[in-house]
């Protein structure tokens, strides 16, 4: 609260010369000396009337597109359907809660103090680096005699490093930490996969909903009927369901194909990979043995049990991390190990892995989420079928399997009974209510729910790597083993190992390698003494 005060009476003045980034910060904080969020969002649902119509069409594209892609057709009713979703998630976009999501992670990139507000000052930081490289992505404006060219790059060098001190120098003691850097870096990384989580929300709302799967399925359902039936495989029922009792010596038929593809398959792997998935399965199998075993009578589990066995999980994971990072260390070609110890000296990846995996909140929060809302009853989650097709998955992988291996393809007489367990449990997934017919809406929820799954999970696994990367940890390990190895490579360049920056960079000492390269900063006089210099060089005899 004190920062956000402060800030309201910062007197500070953005240059005359940014006119228009005066204007727009005007705009956005309402004339008021900061920039709330929930005036930019204000600001940004009055503008949102511009914004709509550019992204429906790009909407309408994907649209075209995905419909093209689809080896359906489609009919007019599904149309309309998935028209009226995109009206329904354009309508709920532009509300000030769907939009924050898509606001917030920018906020708070250019609130580097968190005070929940952005003063001129923050806001000026951003804008300038933002001109800056639109300015220079230009043509280059650079005069072409030597002195005034010196001069032009030596106002440009001094920019930047302007800019990049009054951004990162956050205490102002003219030096940059590696802690200001590191906290910059996950700042972004970290509102980056916020940002990832806000489209791929919006993706899945837009494209993967449940009017959408419904509708597409039941036009599938209803082209694929005759054209099976055409072929000699009528597994659809008067109702135009799938029928366990039409389809199951196809399933079994099926099922001996994919055994026997898992077993070629298994037989390609080396011993050692063989080995890793064992260790994986091993991983997977105590955690569903974990889930369990929190389950109720009926086999539900709640989201806090679930999410306490995922977290369990992890601490496996990770100690299975360390041992496969040693084993890639050592396995490094000679040159690449002396880097390689010097930078895992500084940085240990287990150790940051596990402080995310631990970070609160849950970052697989999202994908939990996710199950719940799609296979779950409210709290509840049921494991049963759940934890049926994962072991079955888990055996057929890992050679766990006691059923005639010797059977043929093309012998279907006989089903032993653990094939026909498999192929009932595989179409019971879908046979939600059990009644031995799969219906379009069935299959839809399934189809859908693990679609809306696949892409929650895709955006944790994005957001995880971000704040991995984006770690302070981690950027703060790799500054250290740049900072150890800068002393031979400022020898390499000819220079004494003095010459090495050191944290906290001092900004004078880049204002001396500007000065060093570019002359003093005197205009003219700069480029003459580099004259001299260079005559002086030149000059072995001295005369
Ligand atoms: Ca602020
Ligand atoms: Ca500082
Ligand atoms: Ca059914």
């Amino acid at each position: 609260m004190a920062l956000a005060t402060a800030e309201m009476e910062d007197e500070f003045v953005i240059p005359q010369k940014f006119g228009p980034q005066m204007m727009m910060f005007s705009m956005a904080s309402g004339g008021q000396p900061v920039i709330t969020l929930d005036g930019l969002t204000k600001l940004a649902c009055g503008m949102a009337g511009s914004v709509i119509p550019m992204a429906k069409g790009m909407v309408e594209q994907y649209k075209t597109q995905g419909l093209e892609a689809v080896p359906v057709p489609i009919s007019a009713e599904a149309k309309s359907v998935i028209d009226d979703t995109i009206a329904k998630t354009f309508a709920k976009a532009v509300t000030p809660a769907a939009l924050q999501k898509f606001l917030e992670p920018l906020f708070n990139i250019i609130d580097v103090n968190d005070s929940g507000t952005i003063s001129k000052r923050e806001f000026f930081h951003v804008a300038r680096i933002a001109t800056f490289v639109a300015e220079s992505q230009g043509p280059a404006r650079l005069p072409a005699a030597l002195a005034p060219r010196l001069q032009s790059l030596r106002v440009q060098a001094k920019e930047v490093l302007d800019m990049v001190f009054d951004l990162l120098d956050t205490n102002h003691d003219a030096a940059i930490s590696k802690a200001e850097i590191a906290t910059y870096i996950h700042r972004i990384a970290h509102a980056v996969g916020k940002l990832a989580l806000a489209v791929v929300e919006l993706v899945t709302e837009l494209f993967l909903n449940e009017a959408v799967f419904d509708a597409v399925l039941l036009d599938a359902f209803k082209f694929a009927a005759p054209q099976l039936k055409a072929t000699g495989a009528d597994v659809f029922d008067d109702n135009g369901d799938v029928s366990y009792a039409k389809c199951a010596p196809f399933l079994a038929m099926a099922e001996v194909k994919a055994m026997q593809l898992v077993k070629a398959g298994r037989e390609t792997q080396s011993p050692a990979q063989l080995a890793s998935i064992k260790v994986y399965m091993d991983m997977e199998k105590k955690m569903i043995e974990g889930a369990a075993s929190k389950t109720d009578a009926s086999g539900n589990i709640s989201k806090a049990d679930l999410i306490a066995v995922q977290k369990e999980s992890l601490k496996t994971a990770c100690s299975n991390m360390k041992q496969q990072f040693t084993a890639i260390l050592s396995g490094l070609p000679p040159a690449a190990q002396g880097p390689a110890m010097m930078v895992s000296g500084f940085v240990n990846p287990t150790a940051i892995f596990e402080k995310v995996m631990t970070a609160e909140p849950f970052y697989a929060l999202p994908f939990t989420d996710a199950i719940f809302k799609n296979f779950g009853t409210g709290d509840k989650l049921n494991m049963t079928s759940l934890t049926l097709v994962a072991k079955m998955a888990m055996d057929m992988l890992t050679n766990n399997t006691n059923d005639g291996e010797s059977k043929s393809a093309d012998d279907d007489s006989a089903v032993s009974p653990t094939h026909l367990d498999r192929t009932k449990l595989l179409f019971g997934l879908l046979d939600g209510n059990a009644d031995g017919a799969i219906s379009p809406k069935e299959a839809a929820r399934v189809l859908g729910g693990f679609a809306r799954c696949w892409a929650s999970a895709f955006s944790v696994l994005i957001s995880f790597y971000l704040e991995f990367l984006g770690h302070p940890d981690f950027v703060t390990g790799l500054l250290s083993a740049a900072e150890g190895m800068a002393p031979m490579a400022v020898g390499m360049l000819g220079l004494s190992a003095s010459d090495a920056p050191k944290f906290p960079l001092q900004k004078s000492f880049f204002e001396g390698i500007i000065a060093k390269m570019l002359g003093s900063n005197t205009g003219v006089k700069g480029a003459d003494s580099m004259k001299k210099e260079l005559f002086n060089y030149c000059d072995v005899d001295g005369d």
